[in-house]
């Protein structure tokens, strides 16, 4: 028992002293402008510090209340603390929660307490990657299963974040644009793990892997990112985390738990569910997820049915947890299955993915600081050809088999330590390989557009990345931390020879075979990031970073000019036709971005938060115009090339409780906008796909197990347009949603309603229309989801 009661101390104790700019008014017993300050760090009784505790300072006579999250060396501060009597609640994952006082806050004395601690020991601190950061501008979303089963996709979810804007890629394969900045130009990281898309069309990007109902917290960095999250990335990083496994609490013999979800979506008649299930002993934890969707086309506000909307997906993972001591480790083993998932914006539908994967982590914590390791791998095989919606807009019963095999392979490492009581030095090493071989088997019969022999557009495509960093930060006083940090990434790509079909691409296939192939691009990176507390309620933090991210192998190693094999590459969802440039350098953002947080967690809490920024974007991968147009298609073709751009932004988000309390419950009134604007540099040209002018509205109460809403997204029109793509505008538009949920211990069920107005409306990002296209020769963008009324319902056992 004692063991299991540890005693540790709130070392530098509690430096509880008056506040060195309040009024001295001594005499004074009121003292209503008298405030004085809370300041200690957090450690185990092995002396190791505990970051990420949720500290809670509350008045035992008024109704004054904050709470800070303890950082990386385990301080906490709060300022600005009227004179009174508090009580300190202490809430760290793994030790049981402890209440602490009452402790004075006085005006005009200094006091050192030494508040012992104790802590029992529930289960190991498990610290996931990403949730160490301190940044303000950073958004952390912790994924209930009723979002969950709200979102097609896992990157669905981010629509309401500040700074994301979403490009739709098929029913579940959106992808999140950060800043301007999407797709490959963004690090993503579930579990630590990076996975290249092993698709000419991006149809498998990295959250596709991860079924809504397996992630269980989002954190996104838009903009400067900390050096120990970057590498390969412009415009942020999205770093995803399946949830912590459960324990069983000492003596209490197997912990059983589970979850079921299951849900139903009436436009394009979208159903599916989840089933998580986790036993655990003391030290072992053993977990399973499974999850299914599918889904049939959509129709948008003007009651059409968006052709090759439809799709099919079955997730699998498995996950075996340990812990002794101050070791955890985790293995996952996942299978993830499409059969089929149709690509409105594509020529081409996805006829068969499936990856299978392994993840491998372990952590060990020491007196003043932690190890991780990480080693992953995924196999990917996936499949393009036309599904029934694009057989009948083409009317010849078309075949066309695509390949791809793409391997991951990858580890990282990182170490971080205390160096004092002020400063936290981090370190970290990783690899990423990415091998991708991609082929066209020949189609009987269509020689020698698609035969006799093999189309070889990627030959053991070889894309290596060694990175190294480190990175310290500091937390001066109560007012001032900084992170500063810099990084190498080295990055080897290579392909091998390739062919096509027939002697008709002998010429282009002889020049990029007597192209030498292979590329080094040493990358560096730097991040330079302030905080300033002001105050309780105003916090201010700005900052530099340079980031660069090494071309992906279709940029560099496609090589056909041939009409119908260059309208087969490219991950923008707009016909248009693309080929690779071997010469193509990385591009290096240099961003400058700062955000200022002005917040009360009063008996009312409210949150502003604004964030401009600006990103001098050198080699930025674009396109050249090869030809306008082929063969009377109407659509360019295009080869990537580097020129430099300029994307300058800002975001607003905030809140504000418009009444909380216990018989009325809480309700909230919140906003998040956003607005963009890039341009290419040496043409002076609008950049491609840039999210226009945003606002989003929401109003949700919560009182007695009931919550409800209603919300509206006004979108502006796009009408700075890319010339060399032939980017067509859409309109502005403003949608409305509700929804409605009621919530038991062990049940919950919602209700949602979306775009209520039955709008038509036109996607921004989702590119044009190539079912429409292949018909009648008019390029349109494509329309959105019509009204779609949903219902959800979970069971937690
Ligand atoms: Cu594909």
């Amino acid at each position: 028992m004692q063991s299991k009661l540890w005693t540790a101390i709130l070392a530098a104790a509690c430096l509880i002293t008056s506040a060195q700019g309040a009024p001295a008014q001594q005499s004074d017993v009121s003292m209503s402008n008298a405030t004085g300050s809370v300041d200690g760090v957090l450690k185990d009784p092995s002396g190791a510090v505990i970051a990420g505790a949720r500290v809670e300072l509350r008045s035992t006579d008024t109704n004054f209340h904050q709470t800070r999250i303890s950082d990386h060396l385990g301080h906490f501060s709060f300022i600005s603390v009227p004179a009174g009597a508090y009580e300190l609640t202490i809430t760290a994952s793994g030790f049981a929660g402890q209440v602490l006082g009452p402790l004075s806050v006085a005006a005009g004395a200094e006091l050192t307490e030494d508040l012992p601690l104790k802590i029992a020991v529930e289960v190991a601190t498990v610290e996931v990657e990403g949730q160490d950061v301190s940044s303000i501008a950073a958004s952390s979303l912790k994924v209930q299963a009723s979002d969950a089963s709200q979102s097609h996709n896992s990157a669905d979810m981010l629509a309401d974040v500040p700074g994301v804007s979403l490009h739709g890629n098929g029913e579940l394969a959106t992808i999140p644009f950060l800043h301007g900045l999407g797709d490959e130009r963004t690090k993503i990281v579930v579990d630590g793990m990076t996975v290249s898309s092993a698709c000419p069309n991006h149809m498998n990007p990295t959250l596709s892997y991860v079924a809504p109902a397996q992630a269980a917290q989002v954190t996104v960095l838009a903009g400067i990112t900390p050096v120990s999250l970057g590498g390969d990335s412009l415009g942020g990083t999205i770093s995803v985390e399946t949830p912590a496994p459960a324990f069983a609490e000492p003596g209490s013999g197997l912990h059983e738990s589970g979850v079921f979800t299951g849900f139903y979506r009436s436009n394009g008649t979208n159903w599916g569910g989840s089933l998580s299930e986790a036993i655990a002993t003391e030290h072992l934890s053993l977990g399973y997820v499974g999850a299914f969707t599918t889904t049939d086309d959509y129709t948008d506000g003007a009651g059409r049915k968006i052709t090759s909307t439809y799709a099919q997906s079955t997730d699998h993972a498995l996950t075996l947890v340990g812990q002794y001591g101050r070791n955890f480790f985790a293995a996952t083993g996942s299978f993830h299955h499409v059969p089929f998932e149709g690509f409105v914006n594509a020529f081409m539908d996805l006829t068969h993915n499936n990856a299978t994967s392994l993840n491998l982590r372990y952590r060990r914590t020491f007196n003043a600081g932690s190890l991780d390791a990480h080693f992953y791998w995924q196999n990917t095989l996936h499949e393009m050809n036309f599904l029934s919606d694009k057989v009948a807009v083409d009317g010849m019963g078309a075949d066309m088999p695509m390949n791809t095999h793409g391997r991951d392979l990858g580890y990282l490492v990182r170490y971080e330590v205390g160096l004092s009581a002020r400063h936290t030095f981090r370190a970290g090493n990783e690899l990423h390989r990415f091998r991708l071989d991609d082929w066209w088997p020949p189609v009987p019969g269509m020689a020698p557009m698609m035969g006799p022999n093999t189309f070889i557009n990627i030959n053991n495509g070889r894309r290596t990345r060694l990175g190294t960093y480190a990175e310290f930060f500091t937390h001066w006083n109560s007012h001032w931390s900084t992170l500063l940090g810099a990084r190498n990434d080295t990055v080897w790509s290579n392909a091998g020879d390739v062919q096509g079909y027939s002697s008709m691409y002998a010429a282009d296939a002889a020049a990029f075979n007597a192209e030498n192939h292979s590329r080094t691009d040493v990358n560096f990176d730097l991040t330079a990031l302030a905080r300033y507390d002001a105050s309780a309620h105003a916090a201010f933090e700005f900052g530099y970073a340079r980031k660069n991210r090494s071309p992906n192998l279709y940029e560099r190693y496609t090589w056909s000019t041939n009409m119908m094999a260059a309208s087969m590459i490219g991950w923008f969802g707009d016909g248009n036709m693309y080929y690779g440039n071997v010469a193509l350098k990385p591009e290096t953002g240099n961003v400058i971005s700062g955000t200022l947080l002005l917040h009360a967690q009063a008996s009312r809490p409210w949150e502003i938060k604004l964030t401009p920024h600006l990103n001098f974007i050198q080699n930025y991968i674009d396109v050249d115009v090869a030809s306008m147009s082929m063969m009377g298609m109407g659509t360019p073709l295009l080869r990537f090339a580097n020129h430099d751009a300029r994307i300058g932004g800002g975001e607003l988000s905030g809140f504000a409780t418009l009444w909380s309390n216990d018989s009325a419950g809480t309700g909230r009134l919140s906003v998040s906008g956003a607005w963009l604007h890039g341009t290419r540099t040496d043409s002076n040209t609008p950049l491609y796909q840039m999210m226009p002018l945003n606002l989003r509205l929401a109003f949700d109460e919560e009182a007695k197990g009931f919550s409800g809403g209603v919300g509206a997204e006004m979108v502006d029109s796009k009408s700075r347009l890319d010339p060399n793509r032939m980017e067509l505008r859409t309109p502005g538009y403003a949608l409305l949603n509700l929804h409605a949920a009621y919530q038991t211990k062990h049940l919950q069920g919602g209700f949602r309603m979306d775009n209520l107005a039955d709008r038509l409306y036109e996607l921004p990002l989702g590119g044009n229309n190539i079912d429409i296209y292949s018909a009648t020769g008019m390029m349109t963008p494509v329309t959105g989801r019509g009204r779609s009324a949903s219902i959800n319902l979970t069971a937690m056992f």
